[in-house]
C-alpha cells in the first residue's frame, strides 16, 4: 500500500483548521497515547489539560477559569446548552441565538431536546431586539458569536449579556474560531467585558494546535456541576465531559501552541492575516465584487459569476457562504503570495 500523505495547504482557502505550530506538532507526537479522561491514571496530561485551561482564562479575561479541552468547537457548544438546560426548571427548553449561529447549536438542540429559536440578523451582526422577541420563561440561554463561521463578524456580546442576564438565562459565547484573534482587536467579547457564563474557543482552529483541541470555559465551577456523571471504577470518580477516552495529544499540543504563541506570535499572526484579508478584500473590490468584511481575517465577496467550481478545478480550496458568496478564511498557512496567485486565477476567468 502506498503511504498516504495528507494534502497540502498551498491552495486551502476554506478551513478553519490551520498547520499545527511545529512545537504543538511536537507535543501531539508526544501524548498520542495518553487520555485526559481518565486522569488517576494520566496525571502529567492532566496537568497539561488545567494549564491549557490556565491560559485560556488568560486569553478570554476570567482569571479564575473553569473548563476542559473538548473535541471541537462542536462539543463545546453541546455542553455550553447542556449546561444551561440542566440548571435551569424549564417544562420546554429553548435557546435563543441569531441565524448565523454555527450549525453545531443544531446538533445541541437536537440531542438535548431544546428548541432552537433563531433570530434574524442586520448587517451580519445579531439583532438584540429580534433575539429579545424570541426569549421567553422557557429560555435557558442566549447564544453570542464572536467571530461568524461564514463572515467573521463579531456579534455585540455586552448587549447579548444584558438580555440574559434581564432574562433569568445563562449566556454562552461561541468564539471558536474568533477567540484567538480577538484579544488584539477593540470588541468586547470575553468574559472580562460581559456577564458571559460560558465560552467556546478552539486552539486547534486558530490557535494552532493539533486537532482535536478545542475549548469549554465557564465562569464558575457550579457550572459544571450539573453535568457530572459518577465513573464509580476509575480513580477520578466524576466526569462532566461529553466524550469519555480523550485526546492527549490534542491537550498537550494546545498547552505547547499557547506557550510558544501566546501573545505576541498570536498578535503577530492576527496583524499578517488581517493585512492578507484587506488586501484580498481590495483586489475583490477593484474588479467590482461585493465584498463583505473583513471584520476578522474572512472575506467573502458575490462574484459577478458563480466560479467556485472552476477555482477547485485548478485546486483551489474555496467554500461559499449559504447565500452563494465565495468565503476565503485568512488562516496562518495563507499567504501573500498565496493569495496573489489566487487573484490571478480569478482574472484568468
Ligand atoms: N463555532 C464556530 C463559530 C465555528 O466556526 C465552528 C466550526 C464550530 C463552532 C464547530 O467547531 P468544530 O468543527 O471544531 O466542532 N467552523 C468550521 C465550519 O463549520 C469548521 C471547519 C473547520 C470546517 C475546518 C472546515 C474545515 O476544513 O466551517
Amino acid at each position: 500500500m502506498q503511504r498516504a500523505e495528507p494534502q497540502e495547504f498551498e491552495r486551502v482557502l476554506s478551513s478553519m483548521c490551520t498547520e499545527p505550530h511545529p512545537a504543538a506538532r511536537e507535543a501531539a507526537e508526544r501524548f498520542l497515547a495518553t487520555n485526559p479522561g481518565d486522569p488517576g491514571t494520566y496525571e502529567q496530561v492532566a496537568r497539561l489539560e488545567s494549564e491549557a485551561v490556565e491560559m485560556l482564562g488568560a486569553i478570554t479575561g476570567l482569571s479564575e477559569p473553569e473548563g476542559y479541552v473538548t473535541s471541537g468547537g462542536t462539543e463545546a457548544n453541546i455542553q455550553a446548552v447542556r449546561i444551561a438546560r440542566n440548571r435551569a426548571d424549564a417544562d420546554d427548553p429553548n435557546v435563543v441565538a441569531p441565524e448565523h449561529a454555527h450549525f453545531s447549536f443544531r446538533k445541541a438542540a437536537e440531542i438535548l431536546g431544546v428548541e432552537l429559536r433563531t433570530a434574524p440578523a442586520t448587517d451580519y451582526r445579531a439583532d438584540v431586539d429580534a433575539m429579545a422577541e424570541l426569549i421567553d420563561d422557557d429560555t435557558v440561554c442566549v447564544v453570542g458569536v464572536a467571530g461568524t463561521t461564514e463572515y467573521g463578524h463579531v456579534d455585540p456580546i455586552p448587549a447579548i449579556a444584558d438580555l440574559a442576564a434581564d432574562a433569568g438565562t445563562l449566556c454562552h459565547v461561541d468564539a471558536a474560531w474568533g477567540g484567538f484573534y480577538l484579544p488584539f482587536t477593540d470588541h468586547r467579547w470575553h468574559f472580562g467585558h460581559a456577564d458571559v457564563d460560558t465560552l467556546t474557543i478552539d486552539p486547534h482552529k486558530v490557535g494552532q494546535a493539533a486537532v482535536p483541541a478545542g475549548g469549554l470555559l465557564a465562569r464558575s465551577a457550579d457550572l459544571f456541576e450539573g453535568l457530572a456523571i459518577d465513573t464509580p471504577y476509575l480513580e477520578s470518580t466524576s466526569q462532566v465531559t461529553l466524550t469519555g477516552t480523550r485526546s492527549g495529544a490534542g491537550v498537550a499540543s494546545a498547552v505547547a501552541a499557547m506557550e510558544a504563541l501566546w501573545p505576541e506570535g498570536y498578535r503577530e499572526a492576527y496583524d499578517r492575516e488581517m493585512a492578507n484579508a484587506e488586501w484580498l478584500a481590495e483586489q475583490l473590490a477593484a474588479r467590482g465584487h461585493d465584498v463583505v468584511g473583513p471584520e476578522l481575517p474572512l472575506v467573502a465577496a458575490d462574484l459577478s459569476r458563480p466560479m467556485t467550481a472552476e477555482l477547485r478545478e485548478r485546486g483551489w480550496r474555496v467554500s461559499k457562504t449559504g447565500a452563494d458568496e465565495l468565503r476565503v478564511v485568512c488562516m496562518p498557512h495563507v499567504t501573500r503570495s498565496m493569495l496573489r496567485s489566487f487573484v490571478a486565477d480569478l482574472d484568468w476567468y
